[in-house]
């Protein structure tokens, strides 16, 4: 088994240490002192459960138990697939007591992500919750454990069938191991994959606790907080910007939200007065289009964070007048650097404005196509390093080459400009990714699956502007032969066992892609043309 490492230039990491970024903090002892702290107090709740931190402390202590006594070993990875549901928490901290390494999931990845997540992190175990949205997760767990047999654990929350029941595991302290070092990985995080397959991101608790604590400062969570997760709560903005992670932090209350349908989550912040929750922003829209028509109390609301895509100035001009909070911009990446407004910046900064770094030491440079710093204000190349930003994916060579700069920043793939005060404005990206609606597709993975169709001669995956998903993805196809029903493409695309998300909105058949005199454009060029005759034929219509 390939150890996974992340690690930061000696001189750096003593002096992350020497600022107090970090603290020694890891997960095990964080959930530990505050169910010592305060152990009535109400850590989670959700569906018909409401734990205090004392009961999730427990519940830890007996999953941790569970895993160790099935055979899995500290060290190993588990990936967990789990909806907002109070066990994700359970399951996960579970993980952390046995030193075990979880990798985040999200509900919506099916068998083509889930066994190349195993075979990436070398998986020896599997959590999923039985049903989430509809979606029999054990059907999953059989399909994937038939095609990767390394995976020998598979856990299952709820009804297990033929598998291990995670309600079973039985408390056992013999077995926990002793605390993990902060510099150790904690878990891995998954990229929104701008380039082909996501890669897995190594965070250590050194520098994954240092993000949200200081996210949770920033966003202000107390006590008195509580902070709702609408998003999948497996997505690094839910998790620690400041999300649930920030909110045990500071030992605020969460909840955890099953859908992020404005009548759902309206009356959960109703019911469980709600202070500050996150959204991508086209559910932020349509938010704003419930609102006024609700019939539930939405008072105790007093942030609503939107991040993941770009937030038009237009809309987020709009969120205090519907919502009657302060909008909160975030824009992050699971790679480390993350971005906020501050909740009493002035209004021109909150609406016009993706936010400032968290810390004094996040490096962040904006550069032209040679690498050389741009001019105050214009617009270039992110890169970014600093004390909770990753300098590896693992086990990903040539991704590594071309994503870190030699001297190890990391390059974002965004565009963006800096203002006076020093916050970022997102202009765009260099990077060949859709967008959608806050998740992440990327054009290459999904030209993969189509040249695998009989009928598809070739293929080219670009970006559409969306007035809703902010962007939706079109996929230019020359076709083999027959040409092929665009319904039978996207029927095909789900035979690949992908996300849904991946699924191009939009085929078109052309006969050839232009090229240039030369005879052959890169297929960034491609992209970049068809993008364009496709805008230019809309203009024309309209
Ligand atoms: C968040 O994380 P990822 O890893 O799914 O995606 C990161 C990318 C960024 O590089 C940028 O391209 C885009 O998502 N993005 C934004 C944005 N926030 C993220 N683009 C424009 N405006 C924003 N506000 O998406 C993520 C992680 C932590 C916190 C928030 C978002």
């Amino acid at each position: 088994m390939m150890p996974i490492r992340q690690t930061w230039p000696e001189e750096l990491a003593r002096l992350y240490r020497e600022k107090g970024y970090w603290r020694g903090e890891t997960f095990p002892r964080m959930l530990r002192e505050r169910a010592a702290a305060f152990p009535d107090r109400i850590a989670v709740v959700g569906g018909e459960e409401r734990w205090s931190y004392g009961e999730l402390h427990l519940r830890a202590e007996t999953a941790a138990a569970g895993f160790l006594k099935l055979g899995l070993k500290p060290g190993e990875r588990v990936i967990v697939q789990i909806g907002n549901r109070p066990e994700f928490l359970s399951v996960v901290f579970g993980l952390f007591y046995a030193g075990l390494i979880p990798v985040y999931a999200l509900p919506a990845h099916r068998r083509t992500e889930i066994a190349h997540f195993a075979r990436k992190a070398e998986a020896a175990g599997y959590v999923v919750a039985d049903k989430g949205d509809g979606f029999d997760y054990r059907v999953l767990a059989r399909e994937v454990n038939a095609e990767v047999p390394e995976l020998r654990h598979v856990v299952v929350v709820g009804e297990a069938e033929e598998f291990a029941r995670f309600e079973d595991f039985a408390p056992d302290p013999s077995l926990l191991p002793g605390n993990p070092s902060p510099s150790d990985v904690a878990f891995l995080q998954i990229s929104g994959g701008s380039t082909g397959l996501s890669k897995l991101i190594p965070r250590t608790h050194d520098d994954y606790i240092y993000s949200f604590r200081a996210s949770a400062e920033i966003c202000g969570l107390d006590a008195d907080s509580v902070y709702m997760t609408a998003l999948p709560v497996a997505h690094n903005f839910p998790m620690s910007s400041p999300g649930v992670f920030g909110a045990l932090h500071a030992g605020s209350c969460i909840v955890m939200c099953p859908s992020p349908n404005a009548q759902t989550a309206f009356a959960l912040i109703e019911k469980e007065k709600v202070t500050i929750t996150g959204l991508v922003p086209p559910l932020a829209l349509l938010w704003m289009q419930a609102a006024p028509k609700t019939k539930h109390d939405l008072s105790s609301l007093k942030v609503l964070q939107v991040g993941g895509a770009k937030f038009m100035p237009e809309a987020a001009r709009r969120v205090r007048p519907t919502l009657g909070c302060t909008l909160q911009q975030v824009f992050g990446m699971a790679e480390g650097l993350v971005n906020y407004t501050h909740l009493d910046d002035p209004e021109d900064i909150i609406v016009e404005t993706q936010g400032r770094p968290i810390s004094p030491d996040d490096e962040v440079l904006i550069v032209d196509d040679e690498g050389k710093p741009v001019a105050e204000g214009e617009s270039g190349n992110l890169l970014t390093r600093g004390p909770y930003t990753i300098r590896t994916y693992h086990n990903e060579l040539a991704a590594n080459e071309r994503s870190f700069t030699q001297d190890g920043f990391y390059r974002t793939g965004d565009v963006v400009r800096r203002t006076r005060e020093g916050y970022l404005v997102v202009q765009g990206r260099a990077t060949d990714h859709i967008n959608r609606a806050g998740e992440k597709v990327s054009a290459e993975e999904i030209e993969d699956h189509l040249l695998a169709h009989p009928q598809v001669f070739d293929a080219a995956v670009v970006s559409i502007p969306d007035p809703f998903l902010g962007e939706r993805s079109c996929a230019f196809i020359i076709p083999q032969g027959e040409v092929p029903k665009a319904a039978a493409i996207k029927a095909w695309m789900r035979t690949r066992n992908v996300a849904e998300f991946k699924v191009p909105d939009q085929i078109r058949f052309v006969e050839r892609f232009e090229t240039t005199a030369v005879g052959k454009i890169s297929r960034k060029e491609l992209r970049a043309q068809l993008r364009q005759a496709f805008l230019d034929a809309e203009a024309v219509k309209e």
